[in-house]
């Protein structure tokens, strides 16, 4: 791999770096209609589209008794990581679980908020290839510690889905699960179908289609994000060993073809060595192909600053999903950094750690969209409103605020509702 001078870059590759596409833009038109359609014809819909795009005919879209079967059937092993995870999970987002509170600013007027868990919610869950366990215990776990009353989760119709997904759905607390994929079962939790009870709000990644789906339905049901390729950058200096640092490069390289990896440091000696190790590892990596072929993308990248300042100004331009830093002051650059989804800080903090384990959410803002955006968290599923008591002389310390700013907008009607309370 080469190592490339920050200071080199061309314009166009800095746009290629800094200004990621999530590619939907293209099929847009195609989702909306079938967004539509099955919105408009329920079930029928979504057994033709489960004919045409996934090949299968389908009777029944509940399969939530396969997910407990599968629960039980699958390796006692397995079992247990996905209890211990979703354990670690469950009490870190127990963490974000508010509170309501109220103050009062002045005498007599008590203003608080409290806050609602949202009905329902929906979990998507891809199949095939990315078909992971792990993402259905982030969706579902903070949905349920929230409170959400109701989480069904979608995914892909297959053969045999695949049966450790299915069982972290059971472990994480999922009420309902359907063999819905693709668009359509965006469609099908967001509006409802005659098998589909619709949904309050929508999280989970998923492809192309899914996301743009997603776009599709945003404002007529909540969204988490529009998750684009998983994306890791390493800001590093000579004291880490740079066969970690390409350890975690090519460990998110191994999601897709489309994946953001990026390496910086400022010095020219470690930016060499990890980009020689990078070349060592990667042909002894099970998904070696996928990985070279994030390497290779536009997004990714071994770089070499000509200090920590500039090394974090590209981090922070960057924006990325993931960052693992591991440097001599390692915690102070921690707090030089805040546009990154989730920060891991450290020799022994690889980003799997919270991929799988660790606690924290795995699904996260990329394409940029950590700088005004943050991961999944309890607060998706959540709703909190304001109230507020007032006694008499609370009233009567606004009085003239409120009926003279009411006067101002010629709504005589708002000063009334006030004065008729006082007798002078
Ligand atoms: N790094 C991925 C999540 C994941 N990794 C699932 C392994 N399984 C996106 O944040
Ligand atoms: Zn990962």
């Amino acid at each position: 791999m080469d190592v490339q001078s920050i200071s080199d870059l061309s314009d166009r590759r800095r746009r290629a770096l800094f200004e990621r596409d999530s590619g939907i833009g293209e099929i847009r038109e195609d989702v909306a209609e079938i967004v539509e359609t099955v919105h408009h014809d329920g079930d029928d819909a979504l057994r033709e589209f489960s004919r045409r795009f996934d090949d299968v005919e389908i009777e029944d879209f509940d399969v939530t008794e396969q997910a407990v079967a599968a629960y039980e059937s699958i390796d006692d092993e397995v079992r247990e990581a996905i209890e211990t995870a979703a354990a670690n999970i469950r009490a870190f987002h127990e963490r974000q679980v508010p509170e309501d509170w109220s103050v009062e600013p002045s005498e007599g007027r008590e203003l608080g908020r409290k806050y609602y868990p949202l009905d329902s919610a929906g979990v998507y869950a891809p199949g095939g290839t990315a078909a992971y366990p792990s993402s259905v215990l982030m969706g579902v776990v903070p949905a349920k510690v929230a409170g959400v009353e109701h989480v069904a989760v979608a995914t892909p119709p297959a053969e045999e889905i695949n049966p450790v997904t299915m069982a972290a759905m059971h472990a994480a607390g999922a009420d309902a699960v359907y063999q819905i994929g693709g668009a359509q079962a965006i469609a099908a939790l967001a509006y409802g179908t005659e098998s589909v009870d619709p949904v309050d709000v929508i999280v989970g990644p998923g492809n192309r289609w899914v996301t743009a789906a997603k776009a599709e339905v945003r404002g007529d049901v909540r969204i988490d994000m529009l998750a684009g390729p998983s994306e890791v950058l390493t800001l590093t200096d000579a004291s880490a060993d740079p066969e970690i640092v390409a350890a975690e490069v090519i460990a998110q390289a191994e999601h897709d073809p489309n994946a953001g990896v990026v390496a910086v440091t400022p010095d020219a000696d470690h930016a060499q060595a990890v980009a020689d190790e990078i070349d060592r590892q990667t042909p002894a990596r099970e998904r070696e192909d996928i990985v070279r072929e994030a390497l290779d993308n536009d997004a990714s990248g071994v770089f070499l600053a000509d200090s920590m300042d500039e090394a974090v100004a590209f981090s922070e331009d960057y924006a990325p999903e993931h960052i693992f830093v591991h440097a001599e002051s390692e915690r102070d650059l921690l707090d030089r950094i805040t546009n990154y989804g989730s920060a891991f800080v450290g020799e022994f903090t690889p980003v799997a750690a919270g991929d799988y384990a660790s606690g924290t959410n795995h699904v996260l803002p990329t394409g940029g969209s950590a700088k005004i955006a943050s991961g999944l968290s309890v607060d998706d599923f959540i709703r909190p409103a304001t109230y507020q008591q007032l006694s008499e002389e609370g009233l009567g310390t606004l009085r003239e605020t409120i009926t003279t700013l009411a006067n101002a907008e010629g709504l005589e009607a708002h000063a009334q509702s006030v004065e008729t309370r006082f007798d002078d």
